[in-house]
């Protein structure tokens, strides 16, 4: 499509710091070579010269880049056999001597996986670790490292979302597609600096593929005039070898502005030559341009939209459908889980696995397990209640042995402290990776490998295909996620979607180091506000595994009374709170989800004294007088939770001032004012449950614990 790529303007925007200079690339291997020229510019304070890979002599203290095709020198200096074992977007990073020449070789077996070295050395030198012996080798645990963009929800980082001020009029999305109001002519076809910001920050990452829109989807996105405007965002990202994806509705095909290719409701059948060849048609207009489109993302028969089930069918046959129509083409099908009905269940986190559990199990006409085609991915987000701050493990993870089962992760921080609190989620992540489903074979013999992570990345079933998928938090704000915080999470994100057995901490003080500082009193400083800001968060909305305690609608203050309305969103769906106790009885006595999980987790669950104490309101209604581990009454340790939590946040607050020496202005006053907000609404979460709790348990405030406010 390089034709598109000439015609594209490409202005200054308003939205990045002064200076930025992006400039559209045209190839990967022309982006690893900016991405040295600047970062070794920038890191080492003098200009980089570049030559080609001809040039007869490497010269002394150069760094070489590329593949075994791009560079001859590559091959020269890197064993096939070594490079065969990193795959197509893995490295090798070396030093390397040449009678009395030293220096470093990037090499991939792809231009993608040369640029992956770039940035992973370049990020060597950032955190300064030692760079004359380097032997790295890597490559990508889970094939798809993706993102999905809610444009238009939870979204926390715009400029209007955050409340600081319009930017242009624009909505606060970070992809702009409108040609009205004052944004006009900033609007797609038009590549604005954030996109190149954008891709060049998840390209470090190594984030290979973007969905951009809402799972709400809009049918707009799949218009001719707006392909158009899609088509010019791939060909921005490409060579940052990130892909495009869309999220579509199951009913698209009804929508009139499709006319004259429009079906009415009784040629949707998910069997019929209609619905698989209209939705054929469209993926190959999106093909054409759009080569490398990575295909369709579908909330079916979820909060609301349609889906099969609509029509007498399952979720099987409509992702069946819908993959058969795109797989021709080489594109696939995320069909998400995040179904629910309270009306039908006890407990509305049964729905999913009642749901999928038996189709993938079905005997086919060969004989073969399972009936979802092999380019659908079921996307089930963890956990099974909405994104909470802490929930246990899906438990459809470990179960679906003949399904490709991609785990969906929230960056952006709809639960979770949204734009205003400092929560780094990479322990998070960490915790639902590394949990261990305990999945046993028929005979009931523990199985080997079966943490989530071993799950998702398919050593655990050998699914065909892997993929993980973190619901974004970008925006147009300058910083791109708002809080200047949030690119921790979108850092952790990606950096754990690569390889998943890193360490959060690890993650943490690569993050420090190259986003604030390599001062060690300052990294130590921060790494410790992060490494506990999550666990304070829980402490102070929803400690001890009770489950969401929200204020209806904006998913950030507390109100664990009734809403009015919708039951099954209602915090006393969830909390049960009565004169006996609090917390979701999901144990055999109750709604037994418990019996959903493999049976070593359903016990460990199920039975009050040994669910961990982090869930037991979870899976237990827990008397106020229960015995905790600290020997404390339940109630007692409730109200400690509670006020651990926000003393925390008060810490944060006065640790970030010894930062301030040490920190530019403009962030230090940004953040500082953020925990300034974070400190009174942890402290609003705290005082609003406890005063409500009390109302039922009529026990006092424990006096040794410091008092309300
Ligand atoms: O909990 C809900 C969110 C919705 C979201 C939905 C989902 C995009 O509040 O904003 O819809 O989850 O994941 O589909």
């Amino acid at each position: 499509n390089a034709d598109a790529t000439k015609v594209h303007r490409h202005t200054t925007d308003l939205a990045m710091a002064p200076g930025s200079g992006e400039k559209l690339v045209e190839t990967t291997l022309g982006a690893a070579r900016d991405e040295l020229v600047r970062g070794l510019g920038g890191l080492l304070g003098q200009p980089t010269p570049v030559t080609t890979a001809d040039a007869g002599t490497v010269p002394d203290g150069a760094v070489v880049v590329g593949t075994p095709t791009s560079s001859p020198l590559i091959g020269r200096t890197i064993a096939a056999r070594d490079l065969a074992k990193v795959g197509d977007e893995g490295f090798l990073v070396r030093s390397v001597s040449r009678g009395r020449a030293r220096f470093t070789v990037i090499a991939g077996n792809s231009d993608l996986g040369a640029l992956y070295g770039t940035f992973a050395f370049l990020r060597l030198l950032q955190t300064q670790k030692p760079i004359d012996h380097l032997r790295v080798a890597e490559s990508p645990k889970i094939k798809h490292r993706l993102l999905n963009n809610w444009e238009t929800e939870r979204l926390y980082a715009g400029n209007n979302a955050s409340g600081i001020g319009g930017l242009n009029g624009e909505s606060g999305a970070i992809f702009n597609f409108a040609a009205t109001g004052a944004s006009a002519g900033r609007n797609l076809p038009v590549i604005l600096d954030r996109y190149l910001v954008m891709a060049r920050a998840l390209a470090s990452l190594g984030i290979n593929g973007i969905t951009i829109n809402n799972v709400n989807a809009d049918n707009a996105y799949l218009t001719s005039a707006r392909i158009a405007q899609e088509a010019a965002l791939a060909d921005a990202l490409r060579p940052y070898g990130i892909r495009l994806g869309l999220s579509i509705r199951y009913t698209a095909p009804t929508d009139s502005r499709f006319a004259p290719d429009t079906l009415t409701n009784s040629q949707l059948d998910p069997y019929g030559a209609d619905f698989r060849g209209w939705w054929h048609r469209r993926a190959q207009q999106i093909q054409a341009a759009i080569p490398d489109f990575m295909g369709l993302t579908v909330k079916a028969n979820s909060e609301g939209q349609p889906g099969p089930q609509d029509f007498g069918y399952d979720h099987g046959d409509g992702a069946n459908a819908i993959a058969a129509a795109v797989a021709p083409l080489g594109m696939t099908v995320h069909w998400r889980t995040f179904v629910y009905n309270a009306e039908v269940d006890n407990d509305r986190l049964k729905r999913a696995y009642l749901e999928f559990g038996p189709i993938d199990d079905e005997v086919q006409p060969d004989g073969s397990r399972g009936r979802f085609a092999d380019n659908v991915f079921l996307q089930t987000k963890n956990g099974p209640l909405d994104f909470q701050a802490r929930e246990p493990i899906h438990p459809m993870f470990g179960r679906m042995e003949n399904t490709n089962q991609a785990l969906e992760l929230q960056i952006t921080q709809e639960y979770t402290g949204q734009n205003w609190m400092l929560a780094y989620l990479g322990p998070m992540y960490e915790e639902i990776l590394k949990t261990d489903t305990y999945a046993t074979d028929a005979n009931g013999k523990l199985l080997k490998k079966r943490l989530v992570g071993n799950i998702v990345d398919g050593t655990a079933q050998h699914h065909p295909d892997t993929a993980i998928v973190g619901v974004a938090n970008l925006g147009n704000a300058d910083n791109l996620t708002g809080h200047h915080f949030g690119q921790a999470n979108l850092f952790a994100f990606g950096r754990q979607a690569w390889d998943w057995t890193l360490d959060s901490t690890d993650i943490a003080t690569d993050w420090t180091r190259m986003t604030w500082s390599n001062d060690r009193r300052v990294v130590d400083t921060i790494r410790a506000m992060m490494m506990g800001s999550w666990e304070s968060l829980v402490s102070y909305q929803t400690p001890l595994g009770i489950g969401h305690q929200f204020a209806e609608g904006v998913h950030y203050r507390p109100d664990p009374a009734d809403w009015a309305g919708r039951d099954d969103w209602s915090p006393i769906y969830y909390n049960k709170a009565d004169s006996v106790g609090l917390g979701f009885d999901r144990s055999p006595t109750g709604s037994n989800l418990a019996a959903q999980y493999f049976p070593r987790l359903q016990q460990r669950y199920g039975n009050i004294k040994s669910v961990p104490e982090n869930l037991l309101m979870w899976f237990h209604h827990v008397p106020w007088g229960h015995r905790m581990d600290s020997g404390r009454t339940f109630w007692d340790e409730l109200v400690y939770r509670y006020q651990m939590g926000v003393q925390y946040v008060t810490w944060m607050r006065e640790t970030w001032e010894t930062l301030q020496p040490d920190i530019d202005a403009r962030r230090f006053t940004e953040v500082r004012a953020k925990l300034a907000v974070h400190e009174a609404d942890a402290a609003d979460w705290r005082d609003t449950s406890v005063n409500y709790w009390k109302e039922f348990s009529g026990r006092d405030i424990p006096v040794d614990d410091a008092p309300l406010s």
